[in-house]
């Protein structure tokens, strides 16, 4: 809108072994909001990588980052990661809920309070995206059906998880119409 209250970004892209990368940038009143997902194809042994950061003037409320299984934790990136993991320490870390069980046991949720905690989370992120887009160039397309199945699955149970996160259709309701909010959630954020 002309008063700069409601801003919303989104870029979306697609490439050998990703169906969807996408990448939203929203001010909602005082919120500024990164959401980003990167969902492979599922015919592609390849995790979903996510970011979202959440913050209110000069905090950042929830930063989150993951690289979540899409057919279990039986592949080589979690090797890679699980080092990275253990390389940063946050000293705000929040606990996950529920439905967060959707994610890794490497994925970092925290509460930065400081500049330093803000610069640690975007290395942290771009670690993860190194790892990540190697293991996209490696990807080799997968002729076997089962597996494909079972990784479209769970990329069905990733989305339904975090459309269980109340708190992203009560932001949205706010400024659209609560329709809309579940269109916009069903969608474009976690189709
Ligand atoms: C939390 N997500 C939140 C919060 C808000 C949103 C307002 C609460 C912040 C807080 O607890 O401090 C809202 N996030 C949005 C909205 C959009 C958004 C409106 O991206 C987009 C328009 N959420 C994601 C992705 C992940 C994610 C990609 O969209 C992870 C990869 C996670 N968000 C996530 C988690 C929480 C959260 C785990 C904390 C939920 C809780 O503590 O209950």
């Amino acid at each position: 809108t002309d008063d700069g209250k409601l801003d919303i970004k989104n870029e979306m892209y697609y490439c050998t072994g990703l169906r969807k990368v996408h990448i939203e940038i929203a001010k909602l009143g005082n919120l500024n909001i990164v959401h980003c997902i990167w969902y492979p194809d599922p015919e592609f042994d390849i995790p979903i990588f996510g970011v979202d950061i959440v913050a209110m003037k000069d905090t950042v409320s929830a930063a989150i980052t993951d690289i979540s299984p899409v057919d279990g934790l039986d592949h080589e990136i979690f090797e890679d990661i699980e080092y990275i993991s253990e390389s940063f320490y946050f000293p705000h870390d929040r606990v996950l809920p529920e439905w967060g069980e959707v994610f890794s046991p490497y994925c970092k949720f925290a509460r930065l309070k400081t500049e330093d905690e803000q610069t640690k989370f975007y290395q942290v992120v771009l670690e993860y995206l190194n790892i990540y887009n190697k293991n996209v160039m490696n990807a080799k397309h997968s002729d076997d059906w089962v597996g494909t199945m079972l990784r479209l699955d769970d990329q069905c149970w990733y989305s339904t998880s975090q459309m269980k996160n109340k708190k992203t259709k009560a932001v949205l309701s706010a400024w659209f119409s609560e329709e809309w909010a579940d269109k916009y959630i069903s969608n474009v954020l976690f189709d």
